[in-house]
């Protein structure tokens, strides 16, 4: 049958307009009988007596065939560049949003003067001073982690221990892989989710119907020994800078799971779950765009771990949603900006909520961002914490693992935060069932 299509498709000439397609269409309907034969004989017939009444312009038709082919050739090149990452796209000089980003009116960023992100709608995250926690002014910080957590989902830490040079040498070395010629950079595309690298573009490249402007670098960072050969040797202190980089973002997630459990009172045994914990770094590089209030460099998503490290470069970019408003995260020089991730909130019985972020682009500079993931190992399951469950507080999620998301993103056009919404349950006196919220 696809041979036939070709046929169609390669030779719109007029012998094959009388004769073979009459033929194929009628062997398409009624395959390998003598029914074939006689139905492409009268459609020949047919066909050959309109030609010569002037009926059929062979000539049009053959036009019309050849120039939607032409068309098609077009559209899987352009398809085959935007699969090259926004970078190469711009390397290219693109002067204009090709329609492939062009988000939907209602979905796109209200972005009040091009190349500026609005300043009326910044948002002041609280800033936690994570030395506090190692004073007597233990219980101040916890409770303003709490409150943090509560309120925003999302928080800003300062005095965290890792050291500038580190923090410097990771956005250093991330811009100068996304400066790589795209040959360097294509060794790393894969489009396996598990891969130990991934090098990649928008959202989710198979998925999505709008492309976003954004190109990313996935690291897997667990179990360090085993990945660190598969991942980019180009820059040549790639590795090293971002070993030195993964280990401070390991230590500091850990102190942070500490500080939160704290907080929430429940004990602290799950801790050493996260020592070989799942751990993905996700450098994004967002260039310049030139009409960045018809796309998105990331759109509103939450992350599916318990908590999101972030270092963003000095270029702000990032919008979290607050009281239904999409407002801007002021980048804070050195602080590292913490969010909250669906395990989190399945773990808290939604006392601490993961909440939707997304990512403008401007048209002036390009951005670097740099994500680190982290939940526990990706066999465990992930349930709620049994201090947070009650009578009078019934468990709000269904146990989740990692085989779970990735099947659910790989089904479906991961669009905001429909994986936690699939997890919710619906609660009554003395039972749960799937799919409703409480
Ligand atoms: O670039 C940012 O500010 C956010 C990135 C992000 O949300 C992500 O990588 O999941």
């Amino acid at each position: 049958m696809l041979s036939l299509v070709w046929v169609f498709l390669l030779f719109p000439h007029p012998l094959f307009l009388l004769y073979i397609y009459p033929l194929s269409f009628a062997t398409s309907i009624a395959p390998h009988t003598n029914l074939s034969l006689s139905l492409s004989f009268s459609f020949s017939l047919l066909f050959t007596s309109l030609f010569f009444m002037g009926a059929i312009d062979v000539s049009v038709i053959a036009k019309t065939e050849g120039e939607s082919m032409v068309k098609r050739e077009e559209e899987r090149m352009r398809e085959a560049e935007y699969l090259k990452g926004v970078r190469h796209l711009c390397d290219t000089g693109v002067t204009k949003v090709p329609s492939r980003y062009i988000l939907p009116a209602p979905e796109r960023p209200h972005i009040v003067r091009c190349g500026d992100i609005s300043s009326s709608h910044n948002l002041k995250l609280p800033i936690i001073d994570l030395s506090l926690l190692h004073t007597p002014k233990r219980a101040v910080a916890l409770e303003a982690l709490s409150m943090a957590c509560k309120e925003y989902g999302f928080f800003q830490v300062v005095n965290h221990g890792i050291p500038s040079e580190v923090i410097k040498d990771m956005i250093d070395v991330s811009k100068r892989f996304f400066g790589m010629p795209y040959d360097e950079r294509e060794k790393y595309m894969s489009s396996d989710l598990r891969s130990p690298v991934r090098y990649g573009t928008s959202f989710n490249q198979i998925k999505d119907r709008v492309f976003c402007w954004r190109d990313f670098l996935k690291l897997n960072c667990q179990p360090l020994e085993s990945v660190l050969p598969f991942w980019p040797s180009s820059p040549a202190d790639m590795r090293d800078k971002t070993i030195a980089y993964a280990n401070g973002m390991k230590s500091l997630f850990k102190e942070l799971m500490s500080a939160i459990l704290e907080s929430l009172g429940v004990s602290k045994k799950v801790l050493s779950e996260f020592d070989d914990g799942s751990h993905l770094m996700v450098v994004n590089c967002f260039p310049p765009c030139p009409e960045p209030n018809l796309t998105l460099g990331m759109p509103p998503h939450s992350d599916y771990g318990f908590l999101t490290l972030l270092l963003q470069d000095q270029v702000a970019g990032l919008q979290v949603q607050y009281k239904d408003e999409w407002v801007t995260i002021e980048p804070v020089p050195g602080a590292f900006v913490v969010n909250i991730g669906d395990h989190l909130e399945i773990f808290s019985n939604g006392i601490y909520k993961s909440i939707l972020h997304r990512v403008l682009v401007n048209s002036l500079q390009n951005r670097i961002s740099i994500a680190s993931l982290h939940s526990m190992p990706i066999e465990k399951v992930i349930s709620t914490a049994a201090e947070l469950v009650s009578e009078s507080s019934p468990k709000r999620y269904m146990d989740t693992d990692f085989a779970t998301f990735l099947n659910y993103i790989s089904s479906t056009e991961t669009k905001k935060k429909n994986f936690l919404e699939s997890r919710k349950l619906t609660c009554t006196r003395d039972q749960t069932t799937e799919g409703q919220l409480c």
